[in-house]
């Protein structure tokens, strides 16, 4: 293994067009690696903290840096990241920022595997990897992404019939390019999210209409199964109610009943009652393949009962609920709350935790769906780390530079691998 000789940190431009942490690791053997932190929109009440980029950057020089450089081995990740928690001391990286933890991370990962002249995929256990993952697009979206646009934040295209990741990358710009074609149809602009989708001012039952016939569409001309899927990102629709109640959706027995928070859709509230029965008729209606983040990010059992109802055929994905975090896993699991885990690197600040909640998934049955941010950069560690774990789904975009960085990165993967 190979000493880790300098760590650089710098201000690079994200997508949204904020500063946002890059790293650079070079080695003793002349080995380099460089990364990138993303950055959310709808982020997690439970998230690792992110600090301003120059703050993040000045803190990580002062106390993390200097016990990296001369000190570590590149390859050896697990100590790489427990000096970074080390150097923090915090549980959720508030003193040097996750955003530069998790630069420091990947680069370190990227270094290793430039040292050792194999692909990253391959230096993060690409040797016993399954299938290459399915790319979920994101085709028409509003939310936290977009102003004006449907309250579910994205309408993800899950080409699940794909024989490879290049035609399911191409599937998803052909629902994307789609959607655009029946908008125009319709006398319906639109512009762009966050995240490339298109995000029209239309009703969230109208974004289904189209999404199923897009996705129809498409499907019949490349003669592959197209489903889709959703990130309701309700967490970002939840209003607590004012007896200060949990949000937790007791069905009958919620003493709370009355006074209860609730989801709020513009003038339309529904209660979490009414949420779960929302989203299970969507499901069903729709033959969703994936829900994500159906409810409140502190909702286990509202998650549970949607699991119950649907989950045979549909994951149910927690990204707010979970946010990468293993011991929220561990909860999620007892209480069957989902079967998915939507795992983000930043969103807990390491590889090596991000590797943990993979592993804890898939021991206990619940897939794995590996995950860009809305705010990204070129960086393209998701795509190596969605092969390497064998996760059977990615997310990260369907079009634009950012979101197509990583996607054309799978089809050179596929390729070679
Ligand atoms: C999400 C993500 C990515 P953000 O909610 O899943 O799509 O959005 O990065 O804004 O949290
Ligand atoms: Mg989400």
């Amino acid at each position: 293994m190979t000493l880790v000789t300098e760590v650089r940190l710098r201000r690079v431009l994200d997508s949204r067009g904020n500063p946002t942490v890059e790293a650079d690791v070079r080695t003793e053997s002349g080995g380099f690696g460089r990364a990138a932190a993303p950055s959310g929109a709808s982020t997690g009440e439970h998230e690792a903290t992110s600090l301003p980029a120059r703050e993040s950057i000045a803190a990580a020089r002062e106390s993390a840096v200097p016990r990296l450089e001369g000190q570590v081995y590149a390859g050896d990740q697990r100590s790489v990241d427990s000096v970074l928690r080390g150097a923090d001391g915090t549980d959720d990286f508030a003193e040097i920022g996750a955003n530069s933890a998790v630069a420091i991370s990947m680069a370190m990962a990227t270094a290793a595997a430039d040292v050792l002249g194999a692909p990253l995929y391959q230096h993060l256990g690409g040797a016993f990897r399954g299938e290459t993952p399915i790319p979920l697009g994101n085709a028409i979206g509003g939310g936290e992404h977009a102003a004006e646009a449907t309250f579910i934040q994205e309408f993800l295209a899950a080409p699940v019939g794909a024989p490879s990741v290049a035609d399911a990358v191409f599937a998803n710009a052909a629902v994307h390019r789609e959607v655009k074609d029946t908008l125009m149809d319709r006398g319906i602009p639109a512009g762009k999210g966050d995240e490339g989708a298109w995000a029209p001012s239309i009703d969230d039952a109208e974004a289904f209409e189209i999404m199923a016939e897009a996705t129809d569409r498409v499907a019949n001309d490349v003669g592959f199964e197209i489903g889709f899927g959703l990130d309701v990102a309700a967490a970002e629709l939840y209003e607590a109610g004012n007896d200060g109640d949990d949000g937790k959706n007791e069905g009958e027995n919620d003493e709370n009943d009355g006074n209860e928070g609730v989801y709020r859709y513009g003038d339309r509230e529904r209660s979490p009652d009414e949420q779960l029965e929302y989203v299970a008729d969507l499901v069903e209606e729709y033959d969703l393949v994936y829900v994500e983040d159906p409810f409140d990010e502190n909702d286990f059992e509202g998650f549970a009962a949607l699991t119950d109802r649907v989950g045979e055929d549909c994951l149910i994905c927690g990204d707010d609920l979970f946010v990468t975090n293993t011991d929220r896993l561990g909860t999620g699991i007892e209480r069957g709350a989902g079967n998915s885990i939507l795992v983000k690197p930043n969103q807990i600040g390491t590889l090596t935790d991000a590797f943990d909640a993979v592993t804890l998934a898939v021991e206990n049955g619940f897939s794995p769906v590996i995950s860009h941010r809305s705010g990204e950069t070129e960086d393209t560690t998701i795509s190596h780390l969605a092969v390497a774990t064998g996760a059977p789904f990615i997310k990260t975009g369907a079009v634009g530079g950012e979101r197509t960085a990583k996607l054309n990165e799978l089809i050179r993967i596929e390729e070679t691998a």
